[in-house]
């Protein structure tokens, strides 16, 4: 691809190459893009939280700001539910499924997002993210249904996130690779940094809260052991999307497990673990339970929260051998 692609030009060029696509992805993916940007653009100014008031509080003129997560929650609707190609929108932040209004055209997607993942950090100035994901609906009605939410990752038709990180980048995948675009703030572009991501067969990290060791069942102990033993190195965030992003790129491995205190561990299925499986499994990874392919779970409810392990393949596959050896 020449250099200096845009997001813009790159999914017309992708568009293209499928006849009888409709453009619909194209359309859906621009609207993620502008949202990312009015996201990227706010957290950038967190750290004047306290000059402009921020989270909930009142700001220098006395109105009610909301807090980010909120925000960034309320942009993606506002975005996406007017574009027509979704039926339904679910989202971390939100208890119930929300529906397009009336006034606005009824597609045949559901758009899902954690819409500002590890915003516990956003305070001390390290990277957050926004996580998408979109099913095609399988109801016919004019609303879409619980059951068009509760697929498994494995028929999602588009992943992505977003990092705002030392720079803001998208990525995302439709089925066809990984590609990664960085924002250029000074003519407001996702330029294609990333095309075609793979990530290596195995990585020197491992990443995982070793805080919660006495909360872990032996089967985890024994790989995490197992795994220093291989002269691995610790890097926890603490923030998903920078975890994940960093070991997309460098290789390593993430887990999230269930543990005594969290028998299905803390992560959400739909918003979090099947978007990045998704990603993962683009790149030539892996993601796993621990005990099936992640993307093989189907969802009982649209908070569901899973067990997650995530990253290069023949990292994830000694964790699954290690937990399947001692099961408990
Ligand atoms: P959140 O959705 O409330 O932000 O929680 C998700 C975050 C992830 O970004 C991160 O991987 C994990 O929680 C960290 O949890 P812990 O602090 O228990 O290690
Ligand atoms: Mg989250």
């Amino acid at each position: 691809m020449a250099l200096g692609t845009t997001l813009t030009r790159f999914l017309i060029e992708e568009q293209r190459k499928y006849p009888g696509a409709s453009g619909e992805f194209t359309s859906l993916l621009s609207g993620i893009a502008t949202a990312g940007k009015v996201i990227s653009r706010e957290v950038n100014k967190a750290g004047l939280i306290d000059i402009l008031g921020y989270k909930g509080k009142k700001n220098v003129h006395g109105e009610d700001v909301q807090k980010l997560d909120d925000y960034a929650n309320a942009i993606f609707i506002q975005t996406l539910c007017h574009i027509g190609h979704l039926a339904g929108i679910a989202s971390e932040e939100m208890e119930d499924i929300y529906h397009i209004p009336e006034d606005c055209p009824i597609g045949n997607y559901v758009f899902l997002m954690d819409p500002l993942d590890g915003s516990s950090n956003i305070d001390v100035n390290i990277s957050i993210g926004s996580i998408f994901s979109i099913y095609r609906r399988e109801s016919k009605g004019k609303k879409a249904t619980m059951a068009d939410f509760l697929q498994p990752g494995r028929k999602l038709v588009a992943a992505g996130y977003l990092i705002y990180g030392s720079s803001t980048m998208l990525v995302y995948s439709t089925g066809h690779g990984v590609h990664g675009f960085t924002l250029d703030p000074s003519i407001g572009e996702f330029i294609l940094s990333h095309e075609k991501i793979q990530t290596p067969k195995q990585g020197k990290i491992y990443s995982i809260n070793e805080a919660y060791r006495s909360n872990w069942t032996e089967n985890i102990g024994a790989y995490v052991d197992a795994a220093r033993k291989e002269n691995k190195t610790a890097r926890y965030v603490g923030s998903l999307v920078a975890d994940f992003h960093r070991n997309l790129l460098k290789g390593g491995i993430f887990l999230y497990p269930a543990d005594k205190k969290n028998p299905d561990g803390k992560l959400r299925l739909l918003y979090e673990a099947a978007p990045l499986a998704f990603i993962v499994e683009q790149a030539g990874g892996r993601a796993s339970t621990g005990k099936i392919p992640l993307l093989d779970v189907i969802p009982e409810k649209i908070h569901h929260r899973v067990p997650l392990i995530i990253g290069s393949e023949e990292d994830v596959l000694m964790a699954e051998k290690c937990i399947s050896k001692i099961d408990k």
